[in-house]
């Protein structure tokens, strides 16, 4: 059974426990000071933080909830991250074929009849809802959102769950989008290019409809907050995933000015509406880059009303030059997707996707190699799957190949690479973050195949083998170690 939590308060409560989240009294200023001293405490592997006492509010705003992998995976419900990839690859096995045997078949059985119970619960009564404040009450700076960086346009809510809905199917989509505060009731709304908030703006404009409704949870379940930042396809709701990681539905309660279902227990709920026309210039932002993204158009999201519960929490993080919280939350993206990718790419034997690549800068991949190419099929494979269309190098190094040591697959792939034969462009779609490329959201990019090479790819050579020493040597160095007196 998942460990699971009914709020962002439970969670806080359970790290606390562990000894795992830090309260701090002394007072503290929203504008930078809050980000300066997080990315000191997450890039020292420190607790989450609760700043309980920030200059000219009541509200206390939580950080680094997500910034180590054990604190990561806790959130999701288990121990270790890689347990995340063992449960879906049990989900999707379960859903490929029938296992053989009446015994397992009973098993598949009763693991989809929990399945059924992981879509969301429609509630009535929300703590979410308890204060509720429209029109003219509505005060962006009542919350302590926090200025992140000295370059930053403003103040940003950064850990945001924007809900949007697909104006054909209905299906619910959950996205993690920046928001810069403009006023008191006027958002960015920085959606990107490939995005599916961006997705869902652009069907609605094609229906000739001007407005979409938006939603934006802040806080709420840990797991059901980490959804936001996964790139699931389109028609697969974020409900659903955080209810199958919780083995248990998320509640939802109807919003009270929008028709959106939203988690009933989150901490905050901000509702509105995004014109599908309307744009306003956004940025700069110290970005997951370690660069600033410079003022860009972006939508606008006007906020309708605010609810929130009687003593909310506001969440919210920093990202920058790597390794910041985000990582993590990259990380548990990268351990759950491993199988979803070895469904369509089943060569792929492992993957990282370093802090220093910021996701999509850059994916060392381990294959089963077969034939000639085969680093370049899995590549291009790659390429064409959701949102890794984004990555801009792909490394393949062999199945025997440790891609979590970058140490390792630094000496791998010098060694093993003809240049002019190894390594391979490729054309598509980049981040709108992307700085390099020659045009925006366009531009080349790199794989590097250093499998190892058959004859026939290496002039009739042979390709040498590792040195490895002699087990029973081995043993027997280590049976007499203590002998050698070192
Ligand atoms: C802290 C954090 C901030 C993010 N900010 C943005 C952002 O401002 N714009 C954006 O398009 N993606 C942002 N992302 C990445 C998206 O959340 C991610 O691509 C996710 O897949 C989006 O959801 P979607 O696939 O449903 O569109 C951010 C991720 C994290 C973890
Ligand atoms: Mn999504």
């Amino acid at each position: 059974m998942a460990r699971s939590y009914r709020d962002l308060r439970e969670f806080v409560a359970f790290l606390e426990s562990r000894g795992e989240l830090t309260r701090i009294k002394a007072a503290v200023s929203w504008d930078l000071e809050i980000s300066q001293i997080c990315d000191r405490v997450v890039k020292q592997s420190g607790p989450a933080l609760l700043f309980e006492n920030v200059s000219g509010y009541k509200t206390p705003v939580l950080i680094n909830t997500f910034g180590t992998a054990r604190r990561m995976a806790w959130a999701l419900g288990v121990d270790d991250l890689d347990e995340l990839g063992e449960r879906v690859r049990k989900l999707l096995h379960m859903v490929q074929g029938p296992p053989q045997g009446l015994l397992n078949k009973l098993r598949a059985l009763a693991d989809l009849a929990k399945m059924a119970r992981i879509a969301p619960q429609r509630v009535d009564d929300a703590p979410c809802q308890e204060v509720v404040l429209k029109g003219d009450e509505v005060d962006l700076f009542k919350l302590p959102i926090i200025k992140c960086w000295p370059q930053d346009a403003g103040r940003y809510i950064t850990l945001p769950l924007v809900i949007t809905r697909d104006p054909e199917s209905g299906v619910y989509n959950l996205g993690m989008y920046r928001m810069q505060v403009f006023d008191k009731s006027t958002t960015g709304m920085h959606w990107q290019t490939h995005k599916v908030g961006t997705h869902h703006q652009r069907l609605t404009e094609e229906k000739g409809m001007e407005r979409m409704e938006v939603a934006v949870a802040l806080g709420g379940d840990p797991a059901t907050v980490w959804t936001g930042s996964a790139p699931l396809p389109p028609d697969v709701s974020e409900y659903l995933v955080a209810g199958f990681l919780r083995e248990r539905p998320v509640e939802v309660v109807k919003g009270v000015t929008v028709d959106l279902e939203v988690p009933a227990q989150a901490e905050i709920v901000l509702e509105g509406y995004v014109d599908v026309k309307e744009r306003r210039v956004e940025g700069p932002f110290g970005d997951h880059t370690g660069y600033y993204s410079l003022a860009e158009e972006y939508p606008v999201f006007h906020v309708t009303a605010v609810t929130h519960r009687r003593d909310a929490i506001y969440p919210t993080i920093i990202v920058g030059r790597p390794p910041q919280e985000d990582y993590w939350m990259g990380k548990a993206t990268e351990r759950l997707f491993l199988p979803i990718i070895q469904m369509v790419v089943p060569e792929v034997a492992d993957m990282n996707m370093p802090a220093e690549g910021v996701f999509h800068n850059l994916v060392v991949v381990s294959i089963k190699k077969e034939f000639p190419g085969h680093a370049q099929k899995v590549a291009h494979a790659l390429w064409g799957l959701g949102l890794m269309m984004l990555a801009k190098a792909i490394v393949v190094v062999d199945h025997n190949v440790n891609v979590h040591d970058l140490s390792e697959v630094a000496w791998r792939v010098t060694n093993n690479i003809d240049a002019r034969r190894d390594v391979f462009f490729a054309e598509g779609p980049v981040d709108d973050l992307d700085h390099a490329g020659s045009a925006p959201r366009f531009a080349s990019k790199l794989g590097i195949d250093a499998t190892r090479k058959g004859r026939g790819e290496l002039g009739g050579r042979e390709w040498p083998p590792d040195i490895v020493m002699a087990p029973e040597m081995v043993a027997l160095v280590e049976r007499r170690w203590k002998e050698y007196g070192l």
